[in-house]
């Protein structure tokens, strides 16, 4: 952030300077070790480093002044994999018995994790999503097919390309991916009146009258973003496929919801691992056009905003099993609010049958559940309803630990960071 936009906005210099850069957010380790004057010597310290993909930033050499047979090696690491690095040197000393000093560990421990300060910024979230074959199963059906891969290529270049302001552009979807829509629509339509809950029934003929929802027809995030617009702020901005937890909340803090453009595979319209289009539309934003549900997720973006990782995990976590596998009661029934459920016809039906299991929201719980993200859950939480969870996962989100408070200013779409410390 440049001096200008602080005068600007108001904010002090400060915070600039315990607000580190994602460029350097990992650290840097300082190393000297000494080696004999040997072939391949340091090639085989080297290859160390490489097995355990550690980068090095820097090398220097100089011959040892104390041993004269000796060269020493100055270097710089990426100390982003600790434990590994940590490994590295025990078995430089033990196993190949080379004398190493440990400069210096900027581990960065107390400072925050850099996070947008304003809506334009979001921009430098489109490349970072995970994929297929990584983080994802390599089984899913889309993998394996090499037209689904190359339709996928095309959507993400357009959501690489998206930059914050620019109308979302319009996509020409073919006949096979509106009918995967058309099955996937119908089959949700159906459960609904018996499976969703009030709200999630309440908005979507509104979806059906405004935003051409429709069986015969995918509707366009362009005319989605500027209906949610008008209902509470909320806009959309294309996204490639699943973002990180951290950055995904921190898309709601500014009331933008990242979405996929993209459509599940033919073959498995009844269930994807990954978020697409109909988990979006279907699924997400009909309550991100409720009021209190868009104040609600825009309490839980600002609380993530430079948040620890292990709060963002915990936090995401109770995301999981509330925004996106959550049920509730009313009345005497059970419903789910959940997006992941509310898209999948496969899993609406199975999460209110008696085959899972199901237990009382109880965040010391649920904020440590482990769960998969690549098959129907196996447990989930209930909550007495949809305004209970919204106002537990509240309350959760306010015992972040952070050394400042940040707030949303509306007017410059920033967020104003204030210093507690
Ligand atoms: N990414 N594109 C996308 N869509 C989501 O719904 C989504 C995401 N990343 C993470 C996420 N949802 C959450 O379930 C939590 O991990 C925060
Ligand atoms: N399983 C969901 C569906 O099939 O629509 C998507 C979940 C995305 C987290
Ligand atoms: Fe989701």
């Amino acid at each position: 952030m440049d001096a200008q936009h602080c005068k600007m906005n108001g904010d002090s210099f400060q915070e600039s300077m315990y607000i580190e850069e994602s460029s350097n957010k990992n650290g840097v380790i300082s190393l000297i070790f000494s080696l004999k004057e040997e072939v391949g010597a340091l090639a085989k310290v080297l290859r160390t480093f490489e097995e355990k993909g550690i980068n090095l930033t820097h090398i220097e050499s100089r011959p040892s002044r104390l041993n004269k047979d000796e060269y020493e090696f100055f270097i710089n690491l990426e100390g982003n994999n600790v434990p590994a690095l940590d490994k590295i040197i025990k078995s430089l000393r033990n196993d190949i018995g080379v004398t190493v000093h440990e400069l210096s560990r900027t581990k960065k421990k107390d400072t925050v994790p850099w996070f947008p300060r304003s809506i334009q910024e979001l921009d430098r979230f489109a490349n970072q999503i995970l994929s297929y074959g990584a983080e994802l199963d390599a089984d899913h059906p889309g993998f394996k097919d090499p037209v689904y891969r190359a339709r996928r290529k095309e959507f993400a270049d357009i959501a690489y390309n998206y930059r914050h302001g620019q109308p979302i552009p319009r996509v020409t979807y073919t006949e096979e991916e509106k009918k995967t829509w058309g099955t996937v629509f119908r089959e949700l339509k159906n459960l609904y009146p018996t499976h969703a809950c009030y709200e999630h029934n309440h908005v979507f003929p509104l979806l059906e009258k405004y935003c051409g929802y429709r069986e015969d027809n995918i509707p366009q995030l362009e005319d989605v973003s500027k209906f949610l617009q008008t209902c509470t702020g909320f806009r959309l901005r294309p996204v490639a496929g699943l973002l990180s937890s951290r950055d995904f909340l921190a898309g709601l803090a500014f009331r933008v919801f990242h979405s996929t453009q993209y459509i599940r595979h033919a073959s498995k319209p009844m269930y994807t691992p990954e978020p697409d289009i109909c988990h979006e539309l279907l699924g997400h934003v009909p309550l991100f056009a409720d009021p209190s549900f868009a104040q609600f997720s825009q309490e839980i973006g600002l609380a993530s905003l430079g948040a620890p990782d292990d709060f963002i995990e915990k936090l995401a976590t109770v995301y999981w099993f509330t925004v996106e596998f959550g049920l509730c009661k009313e009345g005497d029934s059970l419903k789910a609010y959940g997006a992941g459920l509310l898209s999948s016809f496969g899993e609406l039906q199975y999460c209110l049958s008696s085959k899972p299991e199901i237990r009382p929201l109880v965040l010391e719980n649920t904020s440590v559940q482990n769960y998969s993200v690549t098959e129907f859950q196996p447990v989930y939480f209930v909550a007495e309803s949809f305004n209970d969870a919204k106002e537990k996962l509240r309350k959760f989100a306010q015992t972040i630990p952070r050394p400042f408070s940040v707030r949303y200013n509306p007017y410059t779409q920033r967020i104003e960071v204030l210093d507690n410390a």
